[in-house]
C-alpha cells in the first residue's frame, strides 16, 4: 500500500494512464542513461520527472538536471539521464531507484518505490526540489520533454526549470552552476563568457593573444546537433575579433539534407576512420562534434597521409603534455614542490596502446583504466589533482582539486613572480584552466577550446600534434547476439567473466598475434557486443577482430549476419 497522500496517487494514476508501460520492454539505466527507441520513452519520461524531483528533494532542494538526448544514436532515438547538483553523473543508488520505476507498470508499484525513496532520504512528498531540464535537437524532443514534465508535476513544491535546446555539458553547467555560483553565472550567456574569458586570458598569457600565431582554417562539424546552433552562439558573443575563427559545417540549417549524425559528427569520423562528406577535400584542421555535443575528436585529410584522425587519446596526450610540462616551469623554479600536484591521465581498454605507451614512457604521467563509461573515468580523475580523463571516442575532460586550486593562488600570490617572466607566465596559464576546461563533464566546445589554446601556445599544427605518437593497428566492430547480458566482464572490461571458458578461448587467438590485443564487453547503449582488437599491422587487426567476433557469435547465440570483413 502507497503511503503517499491522495493528491499525489491521483497524479500517478492519471499519468500512469497517460504513459503506461509498453508490455514487453525491460528498461536499464546504461552507460548514459535510458536510451532507444524514441517511441518506448514516454512512459520512462514521465518516471524520471518523479525520480528527479525525489532526488533533488533528498538534497535538500539542491537543483539536479535532466537531459533528453541520444546523443550521437540515429534520429529515431532518444534517452534521458539525470544530473546530479555538482554536475555529475547520477549516483549508482538512484540508478537502481530509476530502473526499478522505469519498470513498474501499475500505480501500486510506483507508488512504493516513490514512497520508499523518499523515506530513505527522510524527506516529505512536499519538500522542496528544483529541476532544470533540456534537450536536443531530436523531433520526439518536444513530445518526451512533455512526459517529463507530467512526471515533474506528480510531487507538490517542485520549480521546474525548462532551458530547452542546450548541449549535455551545457546542461551539466548549469546545473552546477545554480547551485555553486562560484562556479560561472547559470545562464547559457554565462557559459558563453565563461569560455570565452578563460581561453582570451589563456592564449594572452601563453604568448598567443590574438594575431600573434596563424593557426590556419578551423572547419567544425556540429553532426547536424545541437552544438552546431550552440558554437554559433558564442561565437557570435565573443565577436569578430575573438581568436578562433570556425566555419561550422553539418550544422543543421536544412533538415531536407542535415540529418542529425547522419554522414557527420565525431561517431561518424571515428567509427568509419573517414571524415565526413563535406569535408572529403580540405586539408585544414577539422573537429568534429557528436550529436549533443560532449564528445569531440580532430582530424585532415594529409597530402601524403590521406585521413588523419586525432581521437580521445591524442586530445588527452597534447594536454597531459601541455599541463605536465608548463607545470614543470613552476616546479624548476622552486614555486611548486615536484610531487605536489598529482597528474593522472584516466584511460578504458579502448585507449590505443600507443598513447597509453606515449603518457607512460614519454611523458612519465600515471594512467588509469577505467570501464567504459565516463561516469567510471570521472569518478577515477577525481582522485589526483589533475585528472585527465579521454575516452577514445572523444569523451571526457580534465578536473582539477581544490588543491590544485589553492596551490596555484599561493604561487600566483608569490612576490618572486614578478621576476620570473616565465613561471609568472606559466602560472597563469594552470590557474586559467579550471575555468577553460568544463569541470562538470566532457564538453566538445570547451574541449575544442582547450585544444585550439595549445596548439597557438605551442606554435603546433595539427600534423605536429598528430605526430606525438603513431598509433597501433585496430578495430573496433560489434556482433549481435541472443542475450548480452550474459557477458559479464573484469579488470576494467579487459577480462570476460562469463561466458565461461570465452576468455581462454580469446586469449589463445590473442597469443600467436604480434602485438596483440583484444577484449568483448556488451555495450550499454545498443543491443550489441563490442569486439576491440589491436595488433601490429592492420591486417593483423582485422583479422583478430573477425576471429574474435566469429567466436562471440558461434558461443553465444549469435543474431542476424557476422561481418565478415571491413
Ligand atoms: P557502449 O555502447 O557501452 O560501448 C558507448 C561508447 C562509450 C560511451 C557510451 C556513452 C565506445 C566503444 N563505447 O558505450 O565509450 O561513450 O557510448 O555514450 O565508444
Ligand atoms: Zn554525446
Amino acid at each position: 500500500m502507497s503511503l503517499l497522500p491522495a493528491d499525489i496517487t491521483a497524479n500517478l494514476t492519471a499519468g500512469i494512464a497517460s504513459y503506461p508501460k509498453p508490455d514487453s520492454v525491460v528498461y536499464s539505466y546504461g552507460t548514459a542513461g535510458f536510451r532507444m527507441a524514441a517511441d518506448l520513452l514516454d512512459s520512462v519520461m514521465f518516471k524520471v520527472g518523479i525520480l528527479a524531483a525525489i532526488r533533488s528533494k533528498a538534497l535538500g532542494g539542491a537543483c539536479v538536471g535532466v537531459m533528453v538526448t541520444a546523443s550521437h544514436n540515429p534520429v529515431p532515438d532518444n534517452g534521458v539521464k539525470l544530473v546530479e547538483p555538482s554536475g555529475d553523473m547520477l549516483v549508482p543508488e538512484y540508478e537502481k531507484i530509476a530502473v526499478a520505476m522505469a519498470n513498474a507498470s501499475t500505480v501500486d508499484e510506483l507508488a512504493e518505490l516513490a514512497a520508499a525513496a523518499l523515506a530513505a532520504a527522510s524527506v516529505a512528498p512536499d519538500a522542496p526540489a528544483a529541476v532544470r531540464y533540456g534537450h536536443d535537437t531530436r523531433p520526439s524532443a518536444n513530445r518526451l520533454v512533455a512526459a517529463l514534465e507530467a512526471g515533474l508535476a506528480v510531487l507538490p513544491a517542485v520549480d521546474a526549470i525548462p532551458v530547452g535546446l542546450v548541449s549535455t555539458p551545457q546542461l551539466h553547467y548549469l546545473v552546477k552552476a545554480s547551485n555553486e555560483p562560484q562556479f560561472g553565472i547559470a545562464t547559457l550567456d554565462g557559459y558563453n563568457n565563461k569560455l570565452i574569458a578563460a581561453y582570451t586570458q589563456l592564449l594572452e598569457a601563453g604568448g598567443a593573444g590574438n594575431g600573434e600565431f596563424d593557426a590556419g582554417k578551423l572547419f567544425v562539424d556540429g553532426a547536424n546537433g545541437v552544438g552546431a546552433p550552440a558554437l554559433a552562439a558564442l561565437l557570435a558573443a565573443a565577436g569578430p575579433d575573438f581568436a578562433l575563427h570556425a566555419s561550422i559545417v553539418n550544422d543543421g540549417s536544412d533538415p531536407e539534407v542535415n540529418i542529425l549524425n547522419h554522414e557527420a559528427g565525431a561517431d561518424y569520423v571515428k567509427s568509419n576512420q573517414m571524415p565526413p562528406p563535406v569535408l572529403a577535400e580540405t586539408a585544414d584542421r577539422c573537429a568534429a562534434f557528436d550529436g549533443d555535443a560532449d564528445r569531440v575528436v580532430y582530424f585532415f585529410n594529409s597530402p601524403s597521409a590521406g585521413f588523419v584522425l586525432l581521437d580521445g587519446d591524442k586530445l588527452a596526450s597534447l594536454m597531459a603534455d601541455y599541463i605536465s610540462s608548463t607545470l614543470q616551469v613552476l616546479v624548476d623554479a622552486g614555486l611548486v614542490a615536484a610531487d605536489e600536484l598529482s597528474l593522472a591521465v584516466i584511460q578504458t581498454a579502448y585507449a590505443n596502446g600507443a598513447s597509453t605507451t606515449y603518457l607512460r614512457n614519454e611523458l612519465g604521467a600515471t594512467v588509469e583504466f577505467t570501464k567504459t563509461g565516463v561516469k567510471h573515468l570521472h569518478h577515477a580523475a577525481l582522485a589526483y589533482d589533475i585528472g585527465v580523463y579521454f575516452e577514445a571516442n572523444g569523451h571526457g575532460t580534465v578536473v582539477f582539486s581544490p588543491k590544485y586550486v589553492e596551490t596555484l593562488a599561493r604561487v600566483a600570490a608569490n612576490p618572486d613572480l614578478a621576476t620570473a617572466p616565465p613561471a609568472a607566465a606559466a602560472a597563469t596559464q594552470l590557474g586559467l584552466l579550471p575555468a577553460v576546461v568544463n569541470q562538470a563533464v566532457g564538453d566538445a566546445i570547451s574541449d575544442m577550446l582547450f585544444i585550439e589554446a595549445i596548439l597557438r601556445i605551442r606554435r603546433l599544427s595539427v600534423a605536429d600534434w598528430a605526430a606525438l605518437y603513431t598509433e597501433h593497428p585496430n578495430r573496433l566492430t560489434k556482433v549481435a547476439v541472443a542475450d548480452r547480458t550474459v557477458f559479464t566482464t573484469t579488470n576494467a572490461d579487459q577480462q570476460l567473466v562469463e561466458p565461461t571458458g570465452m576468455q581462454d578461448a580469446i586469449d589463445a587467438l590473442v597469443a600467436p598475434v604480434d602485438a596483440g590485443r583484444a577484449f568483448v564487453r556488451p555495450s550499454g547503449t545498443e543491443d550489441v557486443v563490442r569486439v576491440y582488437a589491436e595488433a601490429s599491422s592492420q591486417d593483423a587487426a582485422d583479422a583478430l577482430a573477425l576471429a574474435v567476433a566469429k567466436l562471440v557469435y558461434d558461443t553465444a547465440d549469435g543474431v542476424g549476419e557476422l561481418v565478415t570483413s571491413f
